[in-house]
Order: structure tokens, then sequence, then C-alpha cells
């Protein structure tokens, strides 16, 4: 009997090795006082507009309504789809983000009548699902009859789990209440005891419980939570009922990254939110249980990502029809899909990939998101938002599945409701450490403190990122002490527009960054992407960083079929378009041929403030009576790719044409 137990002991403990978790340790938004011009306004414009106007429409559309009637057990299910439960789920999360950030009594009393409401929905045995609780008998068409019946496909009842977790841990940890986090713990509970390898099966049909079991995991330490996390992920391609050779994505399970086991998957396929939230999750269960063989999976998917599958601005999932990743180099301009989500989901595993392994590429990609393809999704107002970003739009017209502008709500709203958690936690992204390691991944003024070799030290940083490249860093430790920081010097200031072939500069810049320390220019070791500065730190220390800010002028690798011939412009981590209401109504007729100069400017007063790009272009026009074609040399302005659309619907493109190579005189 003993001899068991200790086997027992033993096993579990080989499974997950005590104690383990990612090398790298973030430092949490909460540590992070930003007091810059471009994520705090955003931060706050969340907190006071986004925050309330998701509330708000939860309980417009009825997707409060719907707890009401589950806890009441009489009603029909009030809103569209299975899932609306974690519209609300996602904005308790945004909204206790934000609590941390900005104490707000009266936000917070709110969100406990929620959770009360949440509470009085669940059932005795912890299932939390409105859309079969209202009526069990008259379940939503796509919940099936019987509980978990239709997971695999349909139902989405472990993705309402996940996010409640999620939602939970962020309360708890914002509030140090246990309301909302007892009920997310009764449900895993219960979601624990139903499914394992020796229990009932199911490949989660969206993913994103994995992160959620493995977040309470970290508060609890119950090893149940992990392991389930683990199974959950272990569980992918097990199914017997597709068929492999299908190139039907919902036929071959590719749609849900159901065709092989996943240690067995070395490309992004499928649905693009589902597939980053499976990545981000195996980053997160092999960290804690060193299981290096989920590593070597997302380490390939990462790379056939980043040299096959990202659009120019960040994007992932191009594939309308199934939100998904299309095949290698398949990234479309006219119906790129690029639904917000996904620009999220590609944040955090990101995240996780830098967490795992030390390398700045992996901050590269997530800059390339966060500055371009994610924060297009929602409007400066806080109030609008895009699902899908668009790559570039002709006549005005958007492409089937396409927007040209921003909505305030969508009947399946979960980009609004994903931006409104994403966006407080920004601060979170900025800083790492690893023993006397301190990383600094993103720059923006700000001021945080962290202990270093055992002291406290104090970091501010002075910086008008993204628009100029001079990086101020003030170290300030209590007392002299030695410590490794760790600054990241972008790819793009390196001559290097992705890391990968993907995306290349058309010709090197000779300028280099440059360093110096209390106004001695240093020289530096780059490793792993990081300038590494060690020394004896003390009180007035100064580091100045200087990234280089020319315009870049990027093209594609020539197999990405679209991109052929044509070249696209960045200024540091921003890539730019023309948008037809800077450029007498058309965007879609200019030719950018080598060698044309840009300069750049800041205009206060445009967009909140933006650097443009401006330069004399060649465009190609039509004269009146429709009958002839000629170019004319014309002015441009480029803005940030990100601020499109705030002024009225009309043609936007980011890549351009060098020459004329043919005319397009039949579609539209
Ligand atoms: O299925 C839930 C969410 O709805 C997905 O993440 C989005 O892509 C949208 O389909
Ligand atoms: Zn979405």
């Amino acid at each position: 009997m003993k001899k068991t137990i200790f086997l027992l002991l033993l096993s579990s403990v080989a499974a997950f090795a005590q104690n383990a978790d990612y090398p790298i340790q973030v430092v949490p938004f909460t540590k992070v006082k930003l007091n810059d011009n471009f994520w705090l306004p955003r931060i706050k414009t969340n907190h006071t507009v986004t925050i309330p106007a998701s509330f708000q429409r939860c309980e417009e559309t009825g997707r409060v309504k719907n707890f009401e009637m589950a806890a009441a057990k009489s009603g029909k299910f009030c809103t569209v789809f299975p899932f609306d439960d974690t519209d609300i789920y996602k904005t308790i999360e945004g909204a206790s983000f934000s609590l941390s950030l900005y104490p707000d009594k009266a936000l917070d009393d709110y969100i406990d009548s929620l959770i009360v409401k949440i509470k009085n929905a669940q059932e005795p045995d912890g299932y939390l699902y409105t859309a079969r609780t209202i009526n069990p008998s008259e379940p939503h068409l796509w919940a099936g009859k019987e509980r978990w019946e239709k997971e695999r496909e349909l139902s989405h009842e472990l993705y309402n789990s996940g996010h409640l977790y999620e939602a939970a841990a962020a309360h708890y940890q914002a509030t140090g209440k246990r309301n909302l986090l007892d009920i997310a713990l009764k449900n895993a509970d219960l979601v624990c005891s139903v499914f394992g390898h020796d229990k009932k099966h199911v490949a989660p049909g969206h993913q994103v419980i994995e992160m959620g079991l493995v977040k309470l995991y970290r508060i609890t330490n119950k090893k149940e939570y992990l392991e389930t996390a683990k199974y959950f992920i272990e569980e992918r391609g097990h199914f017997k009922g597709y068929d492999p050779n299908s190139k039907d994505p919902w036929k071959s399970g590719s749609y849900w990254q159901d065709h092989k086991p996943v240690v067995e998957q070395f490309e992004a396929v499928g649905h693009a939110v589902r597939a980053g939230y499976l990545y981000a999750a195996m980053a997160d269960v092999a960290a804690l249980t060193g299981d290096t063989q989920f590593i070597t999976a997302i380490d390939s998917i990462w790379n056939n990502v980043v040299t096959k599958k990202i659009y120019v601005q960040g994007g992932v999932g191009a594939i309308g029809d199934g939100e998904r990743f299309g095949d290698n180099y398949e990234l479309p301009n006219r119906t790129a899909y690029n639904e917000t989500c996904a620009a999220i989901a590609n944040v955090y595993w990101n995240h996780r990939m830098f967490l795992l392994h030390g390398d700045s590429k992996y901050i590269d990609i997530l800059e390339k998101s966060l500055y371009n393809g994610l924060i297009s999704g929602v409007g400066m107002d806080g109030n609008s938002f895009f699902y899908t970003n668009a790559m570039e739009i002709k006549n005005g017209m958007p492409h089937r599945h396409m927007e040209a502008s921003r909505s305030g709500w969508f009947p399946c709203s979960c980009c609004p409701t994903n931006v409104s958690r994403l966006i407080p936690s920004i601060p979170g992204y900025m800083y790492a450490q690893k023993d006397n390691n301190v990383f600094i991944n993103l720059f923006a003024n700000s001021t945080t403190t962290l202990a270093l070799n055992k002291k406290s030290v104090e970091i501010v940083q002075r910086n008008n990122y993204p628009w100029e490249g001079k990086l101020v860093f003030e170290v300030t430790p209590k007392s002299p002490t030695d410590f490794n920081v760790l600054i990241r010097i972008p790819g793009w200031a390196e001559n290097k527009a992705m890391p990968s072939s993907l995306y290349v500069f058309e010709s090197a810049s000779p300028n280099k960054v440059s360093i110096s320390i209390n106004k001695k220019p240093v020289t530096f070791k780059v490793e792993n992407g990081y300038a590494l500065l060690n020394k004896t730190w003390k009180k007035g220390d100064v580091i100045e960083v200087n990234l280089p800010m020319e315009v870049r002028r990027v093209v594609a690798n020539p197999q990405v079929k679209d991109d052929i011939g044509k070249v696209a412009l960045q200024r540091g981590p921003l890539v730019y378009c023309a948008e037809w209401v800077d450029n007498n109504g058309s965007a879609s007729n200019f030719i950018l041929p080598v060698g044309t100069v840009f300069s750049s400017e800041f205009r206060k007063d445009l967009l909140n403030g933006v650097t443009i790009l401006k330069s004399e272009a060649t465009a190609v026009v039509i004269d009146a009576s429709g009958q002839s074609v000629s170019t004319v040399e014309k002015p441009i302005t480029l803005i940030p790719y990100y601020a499109w659309a705030h002024r009225g619907k009309g043609e936007m493109t980011i890549w351009f044409p060098e020459k004329i190579t043919n005319l397009d005189l039949i579609s539209r």
C-alpha cells in the first residue's frame, strides 16, 4: 500500500516537475506605470468607453438576460450564438484588468452584480452554459440534446468554461475576491471529473479552456487542472471520424487542429483563433510540465507562420471561409480575413514563445501585430471595431467577408470583447525577468520597479515611440548593484523586416543602432536579439539607445503571388497604408518606383497624432471620356495602417506596384 502511494507520488512528480515554469518571468502589467501618449490614451479609452459599452451591449442584446433566464430555468435563449456568454466573461476580464489600473467602485459593484447572475445560472454540479440551462429540453441547436454531445464541433461548452476561468483568474487577482473564482473552480472540478484519458474523450471544439485551466492551476496549485489542460491538448488528432485525405478542413479535422496529434503538427492550419489559443496553451503546459515534444511542435509551427503565413501588418488567418490559415504563401490582399481575435491570439502565443526561449524574434512578431493588425481592430473612439482587417479596399467596395468601416458590435461579437481584455494588459508585455537579467521588450514612457540582485531597481523609460527612435532608460537601484539590462533591438532596426525571408527590406540601410551609457558611446553585444548591458548600476545611470527610423521599402517573398512586384512602406514598427481621404479620393492607382523618396512629418492634429509619410509618386489616371489611360506625377500621403478608416469609407492599400505590369480593365 505504502509502495503504491510512493509510486503514485513519484509518477506525478515525474509528470509535472515541481515548480517547473517558464524560464523567464513576466513583470506583471500592474507593476508598470505608463505615462505615454500612445498606449495610455488607449487604455483610458478602453476603461471609459469600451468596457462600459461592452457591458451595455451585453445587457441590450440579451446576453445578461440569458443568465437570468438560466437561473429561472424558464424562457428562450435570446441571442444568436451559444458562446455569447463569453462576451460577458471577456468584458469582466478586461474590466478586472482595468480595475487594477483605475479603482472604480461603481464598476466593481456592477461586476459583482453580474457575478451573482452568473452564480445563479450555474447548475448545482457546476455546469454553466445558458444555451442549455434555460431550457434543457430545447437547448440551442448547436448544443445537442445531451451535455457535451456536440462539444467537438459546435457547442462551445468548454470554450465558455475557458473564458469563465480566464475572467475569474483576472478578477481574483485584481480584487482578491473569490466570488467569480469559486464559480469557475466548481465548473473546472466538473470538467476535470468528466474528461480525461480514462474518462470521457473530446478535443474541445474551440480552444481556450486549456489556457484557462492553467490559470486556475497557477492560483490553486491543483494538479488536476494542469493534467486536464494537457489531456485536452493531447486528445487532438485521435477522432476516428475524419477523412485524412479530404481537402475540406471540416472533413479532415484541420479546421479544429484535430487532424493529427499535436506533437505531429508542424504547420499552422485551421481556424486561426483556435490555433493561436492552442499553441499558446501548448507553451504554457510545456513550461509547467517540461514536455519537450510540445515545444518541438510549436517551434516548427511558429517557423511556418513567420516564413509563410503572416501578413506584412502582422495579421494571421488569411482565409474567410473557415476563418483560417491558408496554404503556404497563400496571403491574398483583396480577401484577407485577418480576424482581430486571431491577432490577439498571436500576441498571446508569441509572448509565451518569448518566455520559453528568450529570443527577441518573438517580440518582433508581437510588436508587429500589436502596433498594426491588432489595434486596427479598434477605432480610436474605443467604440467601433473591425472583425476582419483588410489589406486593401478597392473602389470603396469591400470584398465578401471584408469590412471597409468599423462597427459598434457584431452578432458574433468575439472581437470587441477580446479587445477589451487585451488593451489594459499591454503594459505586461513590456518587461520580463530572469534572475539578474531584466528584458526590456517594448518601449513607452513608463516607470517600473523590480528586484534585481535582491535590490529594488526603478527603471524609467522616456521616449516618443513609435514616432521617434531615441529611447532613454534611467536605471535607479536603491544602492549600486550588478545586473544585466537586456534591451530588445527590434529586427526592423537591424535591416530585418521579419525574422524570416517572408518580407525583407528592399535595400540595406547603413544606419546602425547606437547605445550610450551616461552619454558615453558603448560597444555592445547582441544576444538573442537583445543588447546586453552589464555593469554595476548606480543611481543616475542613463542608457540612451538610438534606433534608426528611416522609411523602409518592404518586399515580399516572390512565392506570395499577390505581392509580386509590389512594395509596402514601414517606419519603425509601423506599417503604412494610403487611404483615399489623403489622396484625392483614391489609393489604388499609385505606382511607387524604386528610388521614391519619402519624407516623414509628425501631424499632431491628425488621427490623435501620427507621423505621416509623403512623396511624389506616379499615378495612373483615366481621362474624362474613359477612353485613355496615362500617368501623372502626384503627391502621395501615407498614414499608419492602424489608423485607417476613421474618416469615412473609401480606398485603402498597403501594397503598391513598383511598375505597371498589367491594367485590369474587366474586374471591379
Ligand atoms: O467561435 C467563437 C468565435 O467566434 C471564434 O473565435 C471567432 O472566430 C468567431 O467565429
Ligand atoms: Zn473575433
